[in-house]
């Protein structure tokens, strides 16, 4: 019996699954490494909604939360040749790629959130989306990713002395291989599928990330000691294929776009909320937070960083237009 009901249900949800697809047109697979309930996740549930509404069911995007399709580096390539349509990514992995999002992503760029913002929400945001038509994809919008700060198995880190010969993942760019080397630690890029068991063995001491990414990765459980350095607020962002984005009307691609914009407020406040459940969490979780950490000391380290990937005129001058954005 219980069987039976089992089948039925599959069967009816199979069936509505069916209904559904078949009222969209046109199917946007959309990529993201987080589980379902993410901020991010929550917000492209959003803009699919939007869309679907906007153009009476035709246009709907199917969301493979949780790495289903790839860890960020793989997902990129495969939405550059048009496999996966959609994806929700930060814009550290896209660092080696396209030089231009190596800026937002430099260590203590941003004095703030709202500082990264105003940045974002701007020309100099707009440059950044442009740019990635030259790499096979449409930045249709910025996410938030919160600061990312240090977290490790090992003991906490109150100085960069501290943090001398440990060995912390990184997200795979080289810039932040050198982040950490000019702290007087070691680097391993990897994918963020492999954190939790490499920390759990020993092959890396730590990592670095935001409250809410800590949080439901479960690094928390296996690196309890976070120092709240905050040397990165990297956005996050949405980027289509092109492949995907030229099969369209003028005008779908205009509600694709608006869709995606109006996504980022509601993106914004479900992570203004999750940050705060995801701190109190963790605390009352048992990890051990620095906050009363001197940053001076870290923002000062970075001039090599700066010196080395900040090299063109075109990079120096978004780099000083960004430093006098209010
Ligand atoms: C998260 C970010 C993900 C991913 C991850 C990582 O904060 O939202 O897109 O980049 O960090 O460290 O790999």
């Amino acid at each position: 019996m219980t069987l039976f009901k089992t089948t039925l249900a599959g069967l009816l949800a199979t069936a509505a699954m069916a209904t559904a697809a078949t009222a969209c047109e046109v199917t946007f697979r959309s990529s993201d490494t987080h589980p379902d309930g993410y901020p991010t996740v929550e917000a492209v549930k959003a803009m699919g909604a939007e869309l679907e509404a906007k153009t009476d069911g035709r246009l709907c995007i199917e969301i493979f939360a949780s790495a289903q399709l790839g860890e960020e580096k793989d997902t990129i390539e495969q939405t550059q040749f048009g496999v996966i349509d959609m994806n929700r990514v930060s814009l550290g992995p896209f660092n080696n790629i396209i030089p231009e999002t190596q800026i937002p992503s430099l260590p203590y760029i941003f004095r703030s959130t709202e500082h990264m913002h105003h940045v974002m929400d701007g020309p100099i945001g707009q440059e950044i989306l442009d740019a990635f038509a030259a790499h096979d994809l449409i930045g249709l919008a910025f996410y938030d990713g919160g600061s990312r700060s240090f977290y490790n198995s090992e003991h906490p880190i109150n100085s960069i002395a501290d943090m001398a010969g440990m060995k912390f993942r990184v997200m795979q760019s080289d810039m932040f291989v050198d982040m950490v080397a000019a702290l007087g630690a070691n680097a391993t890029p990897m994918p963020y599928g492999e954190v939790y068991s490499s920390i759990q063995t020993g092959v890396i001491d730590g990592a670095e990330n935001n409250w809410p990414s800590y949080d439901t990765s479960g690094h928390f459980e296996v690196a309890k000691y976070y120092t709240l350095d905050q040397h990165l607020i990297v956005p996050e962002v949405l980027v289509m294929s092109k492949i995907t984005w030229d099969k369209l009307s003028p005008e779908d691609q205009e509600i694709v776009r608006q869709a995606a914009r109006d996504s980022v407020p509601v993106m914004r406040d479900l992570w203004a909320a999750q940050e705060k459940v995801s701190e109190a969490k963790l605390e009352a979780a048992g990890v051990q937070v620095v906050t009363d950490i001197d940053k001076t000391p870290f923002i000062e380290a970075m001039v090599p960083v700066y010196q080395k990937y900040v090299t063109t005129p075109e990079l120096q001058d978004m780099v000083a237009r960004i430093q006098a954005t209010e």
